[in-house]
């Protein structure tokens, strides 16, 4: 009932949206929306950092290329479900109501694609989700999606037909479902809105099988920060995603126990390497084996430096490696829009959930509000309307997607958003960008045990309160400490700038209307007992 409802709803709009498309300019945008989980903005080439050289995103890149790069992109909270809840609305969590993973997404808000579908686009999911086990409440017309976190071999699908397993690497069957529904299963007499999300690059970074060897005689360059001390930074001390300390050396880092064994050391999560089959598995020992055996004869004249290095080169390996894959797919979508005229009335967004660390710090994971993961990559192309080799370097959020996707897509805005379109930033007019960004991160106790913590950021300075545990403050001169290792909270020089955020941050507050510390640390504390995952 309540689908007959949806589709006689949007069956008057239907036939102006078929007219739209036959009006040459005036037709309404595709929106390919391509997400991935845990890309660092360090490991998207268009960006020309360190990496840019040693691991290309050539397909990616052409995005930027075609279209805009922005350099200041940020999210709300550096998490995935609370990143997707973000971007599907545009409001801050407070407002959505989902604040850490395991929570319920509550589909019967707002959200921008059941905007446009009622607007007479049709659309599709395909791809991770992780906000719910059914995309509950949105209005799709085709779904297909992972089973949680997603596995990366022989995954799991969900679909309206209940639960089955396919034999393949999930980022191509992605691809492949993508491609499939674009030239085989929609209705092509409406615009479209296709939500495509990767699993890839997420922990525990297992390439394709073409892919396991492509870096393994690569030595990426080391963060600076790596040793870092944590000095001044209670939180960033006490955390538990730093790369010699907390990686599983099976799991995550593929250490097997000896020479010539191919059993993995520590693995505390082994349903996910049990779901290769004996030929895959094979495939992997014969990639990793003469690395492995090389380190376990070596190991014992290692120091722990030495040792704390070798994990890097070994995450970095798989990490970049599982974005190969991503670079792919992102390729074979654009050679699908270009193959068959639909580039040019067509949005494609690349983007991630969040950053993540690359060894920063130490760090691998996110939820920091520190740069590496709370930028997260974005490129744009709309050749109709953005200009090819636009650079945006206006603060954008990832609340900002709802609003820019129903202003090109001409569909009114609903109320109470807290993003605002990028429209105008694309048209190189900033007078409306914002200033400052508002952060908060929620999940304590959690994976990683990153301290919750909220925070303001403008063109220069952040200020950051650690709350639970604890009650730290964080001050960041940027320009002059890029990589935030000198916590100046107690520098009188910068007690000026200190006043100022905090105020800043207040207005923020008051803005976006976040509830007060006190209610809101109470509000969580409950929420988080009702979550799915006990943690
Ligand atoms: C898993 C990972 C964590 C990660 C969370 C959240 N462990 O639990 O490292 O922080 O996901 O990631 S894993 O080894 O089991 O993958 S998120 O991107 O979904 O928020
Ligand atoms: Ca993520």
């Amino acid at each position: 009932l309540a689908g007959s409802a949806v589709l006689a709803g949007c069956s008057g709009t239907a036939e102006e949206a078929t007219s739209n498309v036959a009006q040459g300019d005036e037709q309404r945008p595709n929106i390919i929306y391509i997400m991935s989980d845990d890309h660092a903005v360090r490991a998207l080439s268009a960006y020309g950092s360190d990496l840019a050289e040693l691991a290309p995103t050539p397909n990616i890149d052409r995005i930027a290329q075609n279209g805009a790069l922005f350099t200041n992109s940020f999210v709300t909270n550096s998490l995935c479900g609370p990143s997707r809840a973000a971007m599907f609305t545009g409001k801050f969590g407070h407002k959505n109501g989902f604040n850490f993973n395991g929570q319920e997404f509550d589909g019967s808000q707002d959200i921008w694609v059941n905007a446009l579908h009622d607007a007479g686009y049709t659309t599709a999911a395909i791809g991770k989700w992780h906000i719910n086990l059914t995309p509950k409440g949105f209005k799709l017309d085709h779904w297909e999606i992972l089973n949680d976190q997603g596995e990366y071999y022989n995954p799991d699908w969900i679909t309206a037909d209940g639960v089955h397993t396919e034999y393949g690497y999930t980022t191509d069957l992605i691809t492949d479902k993508t491609l499939s529904w674009l030239d085989e299963q929609r209705d092509e007499s409406k615009p479209f809105a296709l939500i495509m999300h990767h699993k890839a690059p997420h922990r525990n970074w297992m390439p394709a099988p073409r892919h396991t060897r492509t870096f393994e005689n690569v030595e990426f360059p080391v963060p600076q920060t790596y040793f870092d001390d944590w000095e001044g930074r209670q939180a960033a001390a006490e955390q538990e995603m730093t790369i010699y300390l907390h990686s599983q050396e099976g799991h995550d880092l593929k250490m097997t126990t000896g020479v010539g064994e191919s059993e993995w050391r520590q693995d505390i999560w082994p349903h996910l390497f049990a779901r290769l089959t004996d030929e895959q598995r094979k495939e992997w020992d014969d990639a990793y084996q003469a690395r492995n055996d090389y380190m376990n004869a070596n190991e014992a004249n290692w120091s722990d430096e030495e040792m704390a290095l070798w994990k890097y080169q070994r995450y970095m390996q798989d990490y970049l490696a599982t974005i190969i894959s991503v670079d792919e797919s992102v390729g074979e979508v654009l050679d699908y829009l270009d193959a068959n005229g639909l580039t040019e009335n067509t949005i494609v967004v690349y983007t991630s959930d969040q950053g993540f660390f690359t060894g920063e710090h130490g760090f691998f994971d996110k939820r920091f509000m520190y740069e590496e993961s709370f930028r997260t990559p974005l490129v744009m192309q709309y050749p109709a309307k953005i200009e090819a080799g636009t650079v945006v370097d206006a603060m954008v959020q990832n609340i900002d997607y709802a609003p820019t996707f129903m202003e090109y897509a001409g569909v009114e805005l609903y109320d109470d958003v807290d993003g605002q379109s990028m429209v105008e930033v694309l048209a190189g007019n900033s007078d409306q960008a914002r200033d400052a960004l508002y952060y908060h991160f929620y999940e304590f106790p959690g994976f990683h045990m990153v301290h919750r913590h909220y925070g303001v950021r403008d063109d220069r300075y952040k200020l950051m309160h650690f709350y639970h545990p604890g009650d730290e403050w964080e001050f960041y001169d940027l320009s002059k400490d890029p990589l935030e290792v000198n916590n100046a909270i107690d520098n009188p020089e910068y007690a000026g700038e200190i006043a100022r955020l905090r105020t800043r941050l207040q207005e923020l507050e008051a803005q976006y209307a976040v509830p007060p510390m006190d209610e809101w640390r109470d509000m969580v504390l409950q929420e988080y007992k009702g979550a799915k995952y006990k943690l």
